[in-house]
Formats: C-alpha cells, structure tokens, sequence
C-alpha cells in the first residue's frame, strides 16, 4: 500500500463517517408552550378539554376561578364567541374547545390574530365527545372583534 492510497482511504473513512453522523437525526421535538386555562372549578368538559390538550402534547397551567365573566371581559373575549373556559397560548386567546390542531397550526404561522374560538359547546368538539355530533367553526378574531373562519367540522 503506498503512502497516498493510505492517505486516501484514510480521507474517504473521515468522510463517511461525517456523513453517518449527519444523517442520525436528532428525533426530540420542540416542547409545546404552556397553555393558561382558566375555568370554573366545576366544569367538566373543561377539564375533559384540558386532558385533550394535554394528549396532544401540551403542558397546562389550570387556574380555577368562579368568575369567568370576569377573566372574558378582561381578556377582550368578543361577548358572541363566549364558551366556557378561555385559555392564554403565546400570547393569543384560546376560547372554548379548540383542537388541538387549530392551536398547533395557529403557533406554527404566527398570523396577526387575537386567537381562536368555538362559541358555545358544540357536541363532538374536544372536550364534549358524545353520542351527539354537531358541526361547528373555529372563528379567528382579531383585537377589535371581526372574525373569520378558521377551520371547520
Ligand atoms: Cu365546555
């Protein structure tokens, strides 16, 4: 074997070995931000929406409170999107029961938006499985209170 062939194969081994290490993907996915639900201490399809988000990957800060009007009308909660628990994520408003998959795609594009909400409690959204299934919107709204449709079921 000659000097350069050695120098050669030795060249070629350092560059597959970089390649292998490149190619080993690091599989961790980013965390998903915590997510600020507040809710009356006795909702049950509150806390059954919590337990979605939580399946879905998110951490959530349940904080119990008897005056929900309140926190709505603090929060800027537009009065005809009201549901039941109102929810802080990254900044934007998560009202009533949002997928999970609205709020992943909401985080992933970042629009200029207030948040998201499902008015009312619509049957066979998250959080309100049952028999029953109704069809329902994800309405987006904006700081003054126009909303569009975000995604429908
Ligand atoms: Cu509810």
């Amino acid at each position: 074997m000659t000097r350069s062939f050695r120098f050669f194969a030795l060249a070629l081994y350092v560059a597959a070995l970089s390649i292998v290490t490149a190619a080993a993907p690091t599989v961790t996915p980013p965390a998903k931000p915590i997510i600020t639900v507040y809710k009356d201490p006795n909702c049950g399809c509150c806390r059954n929406w919590i337990a979605h988000l939580i399946k879905n990957g998110y951490r959530v800060d349940a904080k119990d409170t008897p005056d929900m009007d309140q926190i709505k009308k603090t929060l800027g909660v537009p009065t005809d999107l009201k549901s039941c628990h109102t929810a802080v994520v990254a900044g934007y408003l998560i009202e009533g029961h949002v997928p999970a998959a609205d709020i992943d795609r909401l985080l992933a594009t970042k629009p200029k938006l207030k948040g998201l909400a499902v008015a009312g409690m619509p049957m066979g959204s998250p959080g309100m499985e049952g028999a029953a299934k109704q069809h329902y919107k994800v309405m987006a709204f904006n700081r003054t209170g126009e909303a569009r449709v975000f995604a429908s079921y």
